[in-house]
């Protein structure tokens, strides 16, 4: 791990210490998940020439295809630690899984010398969490040995778990991991189990616990010269409480910009913080939505003055809908809702062309075509300029933020109720 992210890590994790929901989590991640305007910029110059070279024919494939390519960055994770402190229900933890899930990580299988296996996620096979051998295993009698059996050169970013101490080939492992520049984190599992075992105390306090094993964990590493790292205190059977969401805010922070989107993309939106990054990637490419839905304006809609891809921007809502983690309608998750947000949920539901295509109508006279022209020079004014590109970038930036809304407004009410269960069960 470079410095920046060991940063990171300190920092986000000494605001946050002893915090026991997601509610509490700070906004430091926020700020340092990255701005991903420089992304943008790329994005537009990239888009700028192939429409100088090109014109307008293939322009709506282009963008089509630009829009779908954060589905082939490759990240590899290596998750570590010896058996049985929860490796396997920690990747389906974060894979959004359940254990009996269709292609779960199978849990609590005794197993000491055992191959690298490795997990796609769900929504991207590009994404892989390898399930690595804890270093302490008989196949594996030194670091050297171990590095090269499971080729710690292949991950991305590793993660160490330990339900307990952390052992010394734990740390090696992560001195090794440092040296090759990669960044790693240390996470302490089964945080629920310690906070129940305690909770039958009269003197129990949830949050000197947390200290407690914080504290010690610290002390652990201090002793081989970790000062300054973070340690995240999770629990993987309840992912909406304590550090959960902010190492996967932390993981995100260190990868580089086109793997973070990715992930982000790819993630189950356990923290207000991530959903805030996906609105922000969303965000950024409504303009090529809109170029590529304002492509196709050649023929319009009898009765509208303007065209557009109400099949592209259909898929686009419904994208938007199932990032932010809003129900379908009609599900129970979805009756659990205020009839507030569920109209909100149900204004975006686009069902036929001349539906979208109306609802999209009702922003051709927004005024704001200034906001737009600044796409003008790398889009053309022929399509930067049309009342389809700014009606549908004006329509695709409400949609967003009403859905938006609602999906903070569902996380605060599905983590209300964690909590609640949690605190029943307590009691
Ligand atoms: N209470 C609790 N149990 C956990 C947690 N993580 C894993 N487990 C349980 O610990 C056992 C071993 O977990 P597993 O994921 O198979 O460990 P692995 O050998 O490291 O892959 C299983 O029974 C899990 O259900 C956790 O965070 N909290
Ligand atoms: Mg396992």
């Amino acid at each position: 791990m470079d410095d920046s992210s060991g940063k990171t890590m300190g920092n986000s994790s000494a605001k946050t210490m002893g915090n026991s929901s997601g509610k509490c989590m700070g906004n430091s991640s926020v700020k340092t998940m990255g701005d991903s305007s420089g992304r943008t910029m790329d994005d537009l110059e990239e888009v700028g020439k192939y429409f100088e070279q090109h014109g307008i024919a293939n322009l709506e494939e282009f963008l089509k295809e630009k829009l779908e390519r954060w589905k082939d960055v490759e990240i590899k994770f290596g998750i570590t630690g010896d058996s049985g402190v929860g490796k396997s229900t920690f990747i389906n933890a974060i894979r959004g899984l359940k254990v009996d899930d269709e292609g779960a990580a199978v849990t609590g299988v005794k197993e000491t010398t055992r191959k690298a296996t490795a997990y796609s996620h769900p929504k991207n096979d590009k994404i892989k969490f390898w399930d690595l051998p804890g270093i302490g295993t008989p196949n594996y009698p030194d670091l050297d040995t171990y590095s090269k059996k499971v080729s710690l050169e292949r991950y991305d970013t590793f993660l160490i778990l330990t339900a307990g101490r952390f052992t010394h080939n734990d740390l090696q492992l992560a001195k090794r991991v440092k040296e090759m520049k990669k960044s790693f984190f240390f996470v302490r599992t089964k945080i629920d189990q310690d906070v129940d075992n305690e909770s039958d105390k009269n003197a129990f306090n949830e949050e000197a616990t947390l200290n407690d094993i914080r504290g010690d964990c610290l002390k652990n590493l201090k002793r081989s010269s970790f000062g300054d790292v973070a340690v995240f205190l999770v629990s993987n059977r309840k992912t909406a409480k304590w550090d959960f969401a902010r190492l996967q805010e932390a993981i995100l922070d260190v990868l580089p910009l086109r793997q973070k989107q990715s992930l982000t993309l790819s993630l189950t939106s356990h923290s207000k913080n991530i959903l805030k990054e996906k609105v922000k990637l969303l965000r950024d490419q409504i303009w090529m939505v809109a170029a590529a839905s304002a492509v196709v304006g050649a023929v319009p809609f009898p009765g509208f003055s303007f065209a557009i891809d109400a099949i592209l921007l259909t898929k686009e809502v419904n994208l938007y809908k199932s990032q932010l983690g809003l129900p379908e309608e009609n599900s129970y998750e979805f009756r659990r809702m205020t009839p507030e947000n569920q109209d909100k949920v149900h204004k975006f539901c686009m069902t036929s062309a001349i539906q979208t295509t109306s609802l999209v109508a009702a922003y051709t006279a927004s005024s704001a075509v200034e906001e737009t022209a600044r796409y003008i020079p790398f889009l053309g004014s022929l399509i930067a300029g049309s009342i389809s590109f700014s009606s549908t970038y004006y329509f695709l930036h409400d949609c967003l933020n009403e859905l938006e809304e609602t999906a903070m407004a569902f996380l605060d009410i599905k983590s209300t109720r964690v909590v609640d269960d949690y605190v029943n069960k307590v009691d």
